[in-house]
């Protein structure tokens, strides 16, 4: 018996520094209007998606960083979105800048929400793991300011339960690491969306600007393979602003096969049928957690200030 949920990866190309929200908007509103006609039931759009990765740059004035954020969800730009997904009957995910007040006091997030069929929000996840570096390194071409930007997202991981399945988010980085697919496997997630903004150039280690599509690839392979999940990931793409931006928006199976892939730089939309039913090929077998999952010989992974293993 199969369950069926028919995904959009809508991949974004080029946002430019500029680029008014509504026009941005406007093409994510063809984005959603092709994946509703393409009978899709969710479209994912990339991290940051409504404006440029702008931790590219170090502001000085915080006015000037703060015309990047979003302090409401949905807000005026963006309302259009919400009613259109309502009007189609189509979820989404969409990641942004959150400018949040609480406990009086300004918070910084690199945030996604999900948004059910009804135009309602479902949830938000706020960015666990931020690359990069928090103070200006003018050594680099361009910077990486996520750790002086955003504040490490507090809401952890969290699962919904939404369009027929478990669903989990997660940001860019977040893929990187195998903790975010196993904490969201063993609450059953099913199916992770998340988006990515990932320069080809990595300034620490640039022997690795040729690995940047394999390691995109492997991190998301193992990570649907080793939790038996649906992924799917999401770029924005394309020379932004000067930098190339990863594209190869993909949705990879839980056996780790990627069944779907962009083709170009783009606003791209990718579609596929995801049988959830198909995790439990993984999950009933060789990554049946209950059966062959050891946690008593794990705990380094979760020791608070571990050693980096490095002696
Ligand atoms: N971007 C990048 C990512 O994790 C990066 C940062 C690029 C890390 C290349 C390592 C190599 O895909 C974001 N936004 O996290």
């Amino acid at each position: 018996m199969k369950r069926v949920l028919r995904v959009g990866a809508a991949q974004l190309g080029p946002v430019a520094r500029e680029e008014p929200r509504a026009a941005v908007v406007a093409r994510l509103l063809a984005l959603m209007k092709e994946a509703a006609a393409r009978g899709c039931r969710l479209v994912v759009f990339p991290e940051l998606a409504l404006t440029t990765f702008f931790p590219r740059w170090y502001f000085e004035e915080e006015a000037e960083l703060d015309r990047f954020f979003e302090t409401e969800m949905p807000g005026p730009d963006t309302r259009p979105l919400f009613e259109t997904a309502a009007a189609l009957g189509i979820g989404f995910y969409l990641g942004y800048a959150e400018l949040a007040f609480e406990n009086g006091r300004k918070r910084r997030f690199n945030t996604s929400v999900l948004v059910g069929p009804d135009g309602r929000i479902l949830g938000k996840y706020r960015k666990v793991h931020l690359p990069g570096h928090a103070e200006h390194e003018p050594w680099r071409p361009f910077q990486h300011l996520e750790k002086r930007y955003f504040e490490p997202g507090d809401l952890g991981f969290p699962v919904w339960r939404a369009m027929g399945g478990v669903l989990g988010m997660a940001i860019c980085n977040d893929r990187r690491w195998p903790e975010t697919y196993r904490v969201l496997a063993l609450q059953g997630a099913e199916m992770l969306l998340l988006g990515y903004n990932t320069p080809l150039h990595y300034p620490p280690v640039p022997q690795h600007d040729h690995l940047q599509a394999f390691h995109n690839h492997l991190c998301l392979q193992a990570g649907a393979y080793q939790n038996g999940m649906w992924v799917v990931a999401v770029a924005k793409a394309g020379k932004e602003e000067g930098c190339d931006l990863l594209g190869q928006s993909s949705i990879v199976a839980p056996t780790g096969e990627i069944v779907a892939m962009a083709g170009t730089l783009e606003d791209e939309l990718v579609v596929h049928d995801c049988d959830l039913e198909r995790t439990r090929e993984i999950r009933e077998h060789i990554f049946d957690f209950a059966l062959h999952r050891r946690p008593d010989t794990y705990g380094p992974i979760t020791a608070m200030g571990e050693k980096d293993g490095r002696g």
